[in-house]
């Protein structure tokens, strides 16, 4: 349980965010690093766990808010955000994180991004990013590269793939990384970024399928190749550099902030309380209208 609040102590520690259920990921998943790193964040965020709401859609990846002691939502596929934005949209007081699969997410939810983003609800959107369909045993999904061999691609996908960071950064995200478990430390500090951002939040993790994935999306493979893009002087203000930076998702691994809006736009919560307090003020007072319903005098 959460110790005493002290100046120099959190109130709540990860643990406090993990549950009970053993999780049934293959030895060595990727996932299991993600969801420590988000147990980190959440502590070091400090809301009880009863204050945050955490949806999915379906995948392997999206069994995670059962392994969190928040409010969990295994839902449907492809589906995490409609389900978050609402939650979000009616509860604005609670933490909203959304989370799933590359399939879940840009597949079958791609439509939803779009939408989740240019609406500007104040949610974290985590992708884990394996490249394949880990739950339904290694078909490709809309991030396998070109060439790629499945059990639904015998010569190789013949298709480009979806490039999720752009994605996000062109239809106008206001936080935008990408992290790995490879470097779990640094991936709670962007999930903890994300979170603590006032609008739509997005997150990348590559975070690797051992059982059907590539040698080279390993997490010792990936450790070599980790390049931080606060190291190479990237400033997070700078949109066209980090959409420069994203088109190498395939090629490099960055890990870090892409984008951060410095002047975060309204978002929708803000929006609707502003034309509420606007109509408000517009409004007749409540005796004027009964009066309307008044019998009229003969
Ligand atoms: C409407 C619907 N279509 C298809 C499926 C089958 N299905 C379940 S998970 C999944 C893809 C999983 O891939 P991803 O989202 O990348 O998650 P991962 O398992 O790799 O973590 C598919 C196609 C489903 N459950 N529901
Ligand atoms: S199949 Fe892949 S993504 Fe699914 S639990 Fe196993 S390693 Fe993880
Ligand atoms: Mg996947």
């Amino acid at each position: 349980m959460a110790s005493v609040n002290a100046l120099t102590e959190q109130a709540y520690q990860a643990r406090d965010y993990k549950s009970d259920l053993k999780p049934i990921w293959c030895p060595g998943c990727g996932d299991f690093g993600v969801v420590t790193a988000i147990y980190r964040a959440l502590a070091a965020v400090g809301r009880p766990p009863h204050e945050i709401a955490f949806v999915s859609g379906i995948g392997c990846s999206s069994r995670i808010p059962g392994y969190t002691t928040a409010y969990g939502f295994n839902s449907v596929h492809g589906r995490a955000l409609p389900i978050a934005q609402g939650i979000k949209v009616s509860r604005p007081d609670l933490l909203v994180l959304a989370a799933g699969g590359d399939g879940d997410g840009f597949a079958i939810g791609g439509g939803h991004v779009s939408h989740a983003i240019r609406r500007n609800v104040d949610l974290t959107y985590i992708i884990m990013d394996n490249q394949i369909y880990g739950l339904t045993k290694g078909q490709l999904s809309p991030t396998s590269h070109r060439g790629r061999k499945s059990v639904t691609s015998m010569y190789g996908s013949l298709e480009e793939p979806i490039n999720p960071l752009m994605y996000v950064l062109a239809y106008g995200a206001g936080f935008v990384a990408q992290g790995t478990p490879a470097d779990m430390s640094g991936l709670a500090v962007l999930i903890e970024e994300a979170i603590r951002f006032p609008g739509f939040a997005f997150v990348n993790v590559q975070s690797p399928c051992v059982t059907y994935g590539e040698p080279d999306e390993q997490l010792k493979a990936q450790k070599a190749k980790i390049e931080d893009l606060r190291a190479l002087g990237h400033d997070p203000a700078d949109w066209l550099h980090g959409m420069d930076l994203a088109r190498e998702y395939g090629t490099k691994l960055y890990t870090g902030v892409f984008y951060k809006n410095p002047t975060p736009a309204p978002t929708f919560a803000h929006a609707v309380s502003s034309l509420q307090e606007q109509l408000q003020s517009q409004a007749l007072p409540k005796k004027d209208i009964l009066n309307m319903f008044a019998p009229r005098q003969a």
